[in-house]
């Protein structure tokens, strides 16, 4: 394959405590996509990811790895990373080489303390950052209390793209807010269908919200929203987007199982249509906050305080 153009390339990294599924992430990604023909998988040492005796011993990712998708032109560059207490220090140094975090929380657990050192760690560096809720399919696992925690903790900036269709054992697809559909994975593809009427309440409410979050990233259509209601356009709001995550304005939230596969595509066409591209000329966040410009012949140009 010959190498792609930046615009065509995304490095995010997968960070939160651990058990919260972020190898089984990059291993359904790898599996939906065709990069892997088996679903590879951490609790009986199947996992392409986490392949040495130790993490199979320990069930659970030691050292950080990368997983590259080629997926539509693209290449995706997913660093699986250890969310355990030892193991924070490389996952903190592999935030470095990416332009994005997907933080990855158990819908049953929440969020949890090394989560939060890592989301601290996020903010100190200004890396953009998105949040998959995982583990949707299992007994009590509650999208609502989830999200509910996630917004307290982590602020307001936080939205639904996509919400959860059936409850626990009965979850069964997810509704993309952005293009206002239901995807279902089926049979190792993925089916789009209209949303189901009972769903059709929670959607537009998701919707609303995210048009709110991500208006923020245009003063001029901030001003025509607080003047007279209007909503976002679909162009406006898809222009926009990408723009609103690489400001931090707006933090996406994902749902999905990655155990039954569902809701892991809606996350791939995301990233690759709004998560940011490396880009040699913007500012690259230093680690002690300040920002560094590089010019046009690639120079440090400039500190920002
Ligand atoms: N029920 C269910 N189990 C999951 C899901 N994702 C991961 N698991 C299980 O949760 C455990 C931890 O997953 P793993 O990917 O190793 O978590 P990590 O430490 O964040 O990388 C493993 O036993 C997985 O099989 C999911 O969506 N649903
Ligand atoms: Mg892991």
């Amino acid at each position: 394959m010959a190498a792609p153009s930046t615009e065509q390339v995304r490095n995010i990294v997968l960070v939160g405590q651990d058990g919260a599924g972020k190898t089984s992430l990059a291993e359904a990604m790898l599996h939906v996509t065709g990069k892997t023909t088996r679903l590879g998988t951490t609790h009986d040492g199947k996992s392409n990811l986490d392949y040495d005796p130790e993490e199979i011993k320990r069930q659970f990712t030691v050292s950080a790895s990368l997983a590259p998708i080629p997926w539509k032109g693209f290449k995706i560059n997913m660093l699986d990373t250890s969310g355990a207490d030892d193991f924070l220090g490389d996952t903190i140094a592999a935030m470095e080489a990416a332009e994005m975090a997907l933080f990855v929380i158990d819908a049953v657990a929440g969020p949890q303390i090394n989560t939060t050192k890592l989301w601290q760690e996020a903010e100190r560096e200004r890396l953009c950052r998105a949040i998959f809720i995982n583990h949707i399919d299992r007994e009590n696992a509650d999208f609502d209390s989830a999200f509910e925690a996630l917004v307290k903790q982590y602020g307001q900036r936080v939205g639904a793209v996509t919400i959860p269709i059936g409850v626990d054992k009965g979850f069964k697809g997810v509704i993309d807010i952005i293009r206002m559909q239901a995807r279902y994975h089926i049979d190792g593809a993925e089916n789009i269908e209209e949303i189901p009427a009972d769903y059709l309440e929670a959607a537009q409410a998701a919707r609303d919200k995210l048009c709110d979050l991500v208006a923020e990233a245009d003063d001029d259509l901030m001003m025509k929203y607080l003047d007279g209601e209007e909503q976002l356009t679909q162009e406006e709001l898809e222009s926009l987007l990408g723009k609103a995550i690489a400001q931090e304005l707006f933090i996406p939230l994902f749902v999905g199982s990655t155990l039954i596969e569902q809701g892991i595509e809606g996350v791939l066409e995301d990233i690759i249509t709004y998560f940011p591209a490396p880009d040699a000329h913007g500012p690259i966040p230093l680690t002690n906050g300040e920002d560094l410009h590089i010019d046009e012949n690639g120079e440090a140009a400039c500190f920002v305080f």
